[in-house]
């Protein structure tokens, strides 16, 4: 990773050191520093102190940390606690990381374990949990092996387990490895699938905020969310709002990959654009121009070079008719054909759909069939009005967000390279990658 202007190495500041994984370079640096602060405080000042940094949830819808912290029932100061206050309390992390395109948390999991093991402690013990689950994609067994060893380092030095730093806080911490399912990157169908059943979402309300882990209080919060939590105790929330914008404050680890220079992480201010984030990473590939890109991911909007400028925060990709997302900036140049990513895309989605819902199930079954058939050269030109009636079909009326994802590619796709669809429906031949492949096969 580069560092010129205008990163803001909050998050990676570390991640270039030597060993940078390990607790003796994290405590050389400052880490567990902030742990102690926080301890010292009390739990409702820290939620307010995070409510007031504005730190927004880095896992791709942007909800406010501090507001979903104050969800957790608590009882009064002095009270025995009654009702959803007496149960235990839990903090999941969502290291489940399988949006395609997205590689920020497996990377700050793997450079720097232990700001996310301390921002876990801070946030337990201001929820007052007293049991934090981190819940890791299950292919990243090179990552799972790390966060296995931080955290046995954090308990050998005394960070975790009984009478933390002397202050009688107790907290244990579980690694969880899942077993690859993208449905499980979905808040509730992490907690069935951490609870030992099929990770499938569950109805929403109850929030798990109410009725979480074992239908107990629960946060669940994203990797780089819980991440940021020490550097906001350390440097206070002035500091933090001096990155980013007024509703989007702080840094963001923004992922570039596809057609540029150098692809990798970059971290920025919330609000950076494109065009920034391009200079950074050394321009497009070889000068080909950009043709379309994807601010976070494959289930956010595409946009495309009329969108350089954009500031990529929560409100400036939505005003562009898209969403922030996980900030993986997917980068595709004019050599790319539109309805040739949105066919792969929707494969993925056809894949992954857990099947609950008939909207979703059937809906991305039946649009990757014609995204084939147009590509196989057999598609009329009625096929992609029948698109675009599927995707209506599917948006809004899916259960939980993988379908409303799984229809951005194909409506955005259409919207700006409609005359791609139609020419591949007239030309009435293959698609020339389906000819490379079969070639190679
Ligand atoms: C209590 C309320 N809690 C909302 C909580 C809720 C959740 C958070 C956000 O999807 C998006 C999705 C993907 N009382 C509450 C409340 N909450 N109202 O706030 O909730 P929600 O439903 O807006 O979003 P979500 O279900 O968490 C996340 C998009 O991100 N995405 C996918 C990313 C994939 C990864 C990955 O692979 N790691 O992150 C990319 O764009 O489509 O729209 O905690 O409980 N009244
Ligand atoms: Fe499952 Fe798709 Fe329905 Fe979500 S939208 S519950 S992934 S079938």
């Amino acid at each position: 990773m580069t560092t010129p202007d205008p990163l803001t190495p909050v998050l990676t500041k570390r991640w270039l050191g030597p060993e940078s994984w390990t607790l003796r370079h994290y405590t050389e640096l400052g880490g567990y520093e902030a742990l102690d602060t926080a301890l010292q405080t009390f739990p409702d000042d820290l939620i307010t102190l995070i409510k007031d940094s504005g730190l927004r949830g880095r896992g791709g819808a942007g909800f406010p940390t501090g507001m979903k912290w104050s969800f957790i029932p608590q009882a009064k100061p002095g009270e025995e606690p009654t009702g959803p206050a007496a149960k235990p309390k839990y903090l999941v992390i969502n290291a489940d990381e399988g949006e395609p395109g997205t590689c920020k948390d497996v990377p700050l999991m793997m450079a720097d374990p232990h700001s996310l093991i301390e921002g876990c402690i801070i946030t337990s013990w201001a929820i007052r949990a007293h049991f934090c689950a981190i819940y890791v994609r299950g292919e990243v067994v090179h990552c799972l092996r790390r966060l296995h060893a931080a955290v046995r380092e954090a308990y050998d030095a005394g960070h975790l387990g009984k009478n933390i730093h002397g202050t009688g806080f107790d907290l244990d911490i579980v690694v969880h490895a899942g077993a690859g399912a993208y449905i499980c990157g979905e808040e509730t169908a992490l907690l069935d699938s951490l609870e030992g059943r099929r990770g499938q979402p569950r109805l929403k309300p109850p929030f798990p905020a109410t009725a979480g882990l074992y239908a107990a209080p629960t946060v669940v919060n994203n990797v780089e969310t819980i991440a940021t939590v020490p550097s906001i105790v350390s440097g206070g929330k002035d500091w933090f709002r001096t990155m980013g914008r007024e509703r989007s404050p702080g840094p963001k680890i923004y992922s570039l990959s596809g057609h540029v220079e150098r692809p990798g992480q970059y971290e920025a201010p919330l609000g950076t654009t494109l065009r920034q984030l391009l200079e950074l990473a050394g321009g497009m590939k070889d000068g080909i121009p950009l043709k379309f890109w994807t601010p976070g991911g494959s289930s956010t909007p595409l946009l495309t070079d009329e969108h350089l400028d954009v500031p990529l925060d929560f409100e400036g990709a939505t005003e562009a008719g898209s969403m922030l997302g996980t900030t993986a900036l997917m980068i595709f140049n004019e050599t790319v054909s539109v309805p040739w990513a949105v066919m792969k895309w929707t494969e993925f989605y056809e894949h992954e759909s857990c099947g609950k819902c008939t909207p979703c199930r059937e809906g991305c079954y039946w649009l990757a069939g014609i995204l084939r058939r147009m590509v196989d050269g057999e598609g009329t030109e009625a096929d992609i009005d029948t698109l675009l009636d599927v995707c209506d079909n599917v948006l809004g009326r899916s259960f939980c967000a993988l379908g409303d994802g799984a229809v951005s590619p194909i409506t955005s796709g259409i919207k700006y390279f409609r005359q791609e669809f139609v020419d591949l429906c007239t030309a009435q031949r293959r698609h020339p990658e389906v000819d490379r492949i079969v070639e190679l096969s």
